[in-house]
């Protein structure tokens, strides 16, 4: 039997406020909503999900290191940290696996500091500006990746 595949849904912060505020910006779906929806195309595709949301930068870090033992892949949606963390991206460097860097809003089309991440260079794949459907196109292009 084929090993199953393992991957991280990591949110940084604020996220967790998801549906409570700024829905013409980032939709009505709360984060429960967003994990439960893609938990559940996980299981039709016979993928092992964790979630886990932060607001502390190290805390972010620590479950990355996390991620290094325990998981194959990450789909990752920074937050504001995706701007700034030089540590955060180092993080990553250092976990050794594949991600997916998820906007839900399209950062090209707001104000110019969220136009650059420190994260997307270092991304399989970068999607933003789908909503929250492009956490689904993230777990469909890691499932391709990793298969
Ligand atoms: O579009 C995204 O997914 C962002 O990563 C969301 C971050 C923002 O800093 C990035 O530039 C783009 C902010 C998340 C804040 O979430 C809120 C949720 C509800 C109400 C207010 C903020």
């Amino acid at each position: 039997m084929e090993k199953k595949i393992k991957l991280l849904l990591l949110h940084g912060p604020n996220l967790n406020m998801l549906g409570q505020r700024k829905p013409e910006v980032y939709g009505v779906e709360s984060l429960k909503d967003i994990e439960a929806r893609l938990a559940a195309a996980a299981l039709a595709h016979g993928v092992e999900l964790s979630c886990f949301q932060s607001n502390s930068e190290g805390e972010i870090i620590s479950r990355i290191h996390q991620a290094r033992d325990n998981e194959d892949g990450l789909i990752v949606n920074a937050g504001a940290y995706s701007h700034t963390s030089l540590a955060i991206r180092d993080a990553l460097e250092c976990c050794e696996r594949p991600f997916v860097e998820v906007h839900i809003s399209n950062i090209y089309a707001r104000e110019p500091f969220r136009h650059h991440s420190m994260i997307s260079a270092l991304a399989a794949g970068v999607i933003c500006g789908c909503g929250t459907q492009g956490y689904l196109f993230a777990l469909e292009r890691l499932v391709r990746i990793l298969s």
